[in-house]
């Protein structure tokens, strides 16, 4: 039987416990003054010996009924709530500080506060005094961190009630009614602040309803190059593109995409492509030099030999010179190939100190370099030629020959070109000392 009644007190409880309001009001009763000790009825609250004799003081208290309605009415209701006080003293002028709060679901826009007055008696019922009220008939509740705060004086006849109202939304309740919630976050289901209306104020860099989706203004080469709209959006800068605004817009080039170029296939404009680091003019083939309009073909044939310079002029190969690389010089030091160098049209340019004695500069007569004067058998020309010394013949001038005419020597001449002895008429024999047969029978 206990436990049946502990149970169903219970349930009531969990029943009565006042569902968590989305507002309060809050009174704070502050004066209370009734000089005249009198009643709504005009009758006395109290005598000093039972009905006769002037008023006595009322022994006040208090019954508080605070209601709302919608805005622009008023109600006798308490459907916010009431409370009573107990006695605050017996002079009729009291200056004290009762605090009530009242939660309420949702706020209608009207709030009437009315304090009933009432004089405790010791023998006899209560009596009724009366009942200062007023109505607030449109009002905005304040929200949890500034409520809507009004001193007011309410008065019934001779009584003068002094109270402080405050009305505000519950913390995270906003808007005309308390109606609507907002819970400043800042986790991956959103990234915001609320108003003093609950809308959602998104946190710096986030975007979107409810402010899940981030944008950070950026202008860097890994996370691109872009400022946010009120949306989240990226909004690329003045020259770039792309969904991380990382390329740069069309002719526009390198690292800040500040460099302009514009590719071109034309006599008029050149002959490149731009290079996508930087740029830079990238010649197409063929063509050379700072705006590509040069152009230059390497050749290895009849009609030139060289490859292209830079600049797109022609860079001929080793040992051609020229315009058009056709000449061929290669230096030479070399008896038989000559001895020269080659000047920049190829012409062949003999190596100083080396007198020119012929077309490739060889040498045809190199300084006798036997050691004793009496052995040196020529001497060579200031043109290079050759000199045999008197007697001496041959190519090396080598051949020794002196003519003779005596039965010493022999009889003979000296061939010019080579120093072999050549016999008189009538002589015959290595050194023609023999007269000859021929000779003889001529005689005979
Ligand atoms: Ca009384
Ligand atoms: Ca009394």
């Amino acid at each position: 039987m206990l436990l049946s009644f502990v149970s169903v007190a219970a349930v009531i409880l969990t029943f009565m416990v006042p569902c968590e309001g989305t507002g309060h009001a809050v009174v704070t009763l502050r004066k209370y003054k009734n000089p005249s000790h009198r009643m709504y009825n005009n009758k006395c609250c109290d005598h000093r010996f039972l009905n006769f004799g002037r008023c006595y003081p009322c022994d006040a208290y208090f019954k508080l009924c605070v209601g709302q309605s919608v805005s622009g009415s008023s109600t006798r209701s308490c459907n916010i709530g009431r409370s009573e006080t107990g006695v605050v003293g017996d002079r009729d002028d009291h200056a004290f500080n009762i605090r009530r709060a009242f939660s309420f679901n949702t706020f209608q826009g009207a709030i009437t506060i009315r304090v009933e007055v009432w004089d405790k008696d010791k023998y006899t019922s209560d009596d009724y005094v009366g009942c200062p009220s007023i109505t607030l008939r449109s009002l905005t509740p304040g929200t949890y961190g500034n409520p809507f705060q009004k001193s007011l004086t309410l008065t019934d006849r001779g009584v003068t009630i002094a109270l402080d109202l405050q009305v505000y939304c519950d913390k995270n309740y906003y808007g005309p009614s308390c109606s609507a919630k907002c819970v400043p976050r800042d986790d991956s289901s959103g990234h915001y602040t609320c108003d003093n209306q609950g809308r959602k104020v998104c946190r710096r860099h986030w975007y979107g309803m409810s402010c899940t989706r981030s944008c950070i203004p950026r202008d860097d080469p890994s996370n691109g190059h872009f400022n946010c709209d009120k949306e989240g959006n990226k909004i690329c800068l003045s020259r770039w593109e792309g969904p991380s605004c990382k390329r740069c817009v069309t002719n526009w080039f390198g690292s800040r995409c500040s460099t302009y170029c514009v590719a071109q296939d034309s006599d008029e404009q050149g002959h490149y492509k731009c290079r996508l680091v930087d740029g830079a003019k990238e010649c197409l083939p063929s063509w050379f030099g700072n705006e590509c309009r040069a152009q230059c073909i390497p050749r290895d044939d009849d009609s030139g030999h060289y490859s292209c310079a830079h600049d797109g002029s022609k860079a001929c190969l080793l040992g051609w010179y020229g315009e058009n690389c056709t000449v061929f010089c290669v230096p030479q030091i070399d008896d038989q190939l000559g001895n020269y160098t080659c000047d920049n049209e190829g012409n062949m340019v003999c190596w100083d100190g080396v007198p020119r004695f012929d077309a490739n500069c060889s040498l045809t007569c190199l300084v006798d370099e036997k050691p004793t004067a009496e052995q040196i058998t020529y001497n060579c020309t200031e043109e290079g030629v050759k000199e045999c010394h008197p007697s001496w013949y041959g190519l090396e001038c080598a051949e020794y020959c002196v003519p003779h005419n005596n039965t010493v020597h022999g009889h003979y001449t000296c061939d010019e070109r080579d120093g072999s002895k050549v016999c008189l008429k009538g002589w015959e024999g290595k050194n023609c000392r023999y007269p000859s047969q021929e000779w003889v029978f001529t005689i005979e």
